[in-house]
């Protein structure tokens, strides 16, 4: 055994005197080339899974709007409803408006004068009447 371990030990030694050089060079190798890799393939990766979840994920439905108001006037033909409507949160100040109803069946049995509640939500470039219904009076 101790044969061997002599025969074998200047190799060892000379092998231990490699790693203790490459001990010195790596790290500092890895510091500067390695390292700002890694991050980069990070970032990479982060990126790939984000586009693939959005990718996976149905399109977002356009939030939904809520005010109340009163009729101005309508117009079937046209898929109108002209409202005097209070603070609509998140969309508009209080004013007076014609929008664009979803279906013209939402209009039927709607009176000028009539206190309505309605729900408003994008659609394309416009932004639609999608429900109306009675409305009580404000106090
Ligand atoms: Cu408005």
């Amino acid at each position: 055994m101790a044969v061997v371990g002599d025969l074998f030990s200047p190799f060892d030694e000379q092998r231990n005197g490699v790693h203790r050089l490459l001990g010195r060079r790596l790290p500092k190798a890895s510091m500067t080339t390695a390292e700002p890799s890694a991050w980069w393939g990070h970032a990479v990766v982060i990126g790939l899974v984000l586009l693939l979840a959005a990718a996976r994920a149905p399109a977002q439905p356009s939030p939904v709007y809520e005010g109340t108001g009163s009729v101005l006037g309508m117009n079937e033909a046209r898929g109108t409803l002209d409202l005097d409507h209070g603070p609509i949160p998140g969309l508009m100040p209080p004013m007076r408006m014609r929008f664009a109803v979803e279906r013209v069946e939402l209009l039927r049995g709607l009176h000028v004068g009539d206190r309505v509640r309605f729900a408003l939500q994008a659609r394309g470039d416009q932004v639609l009447i999608i429900r109306v219904e009675p409305a009580p009076a404000p106090e």
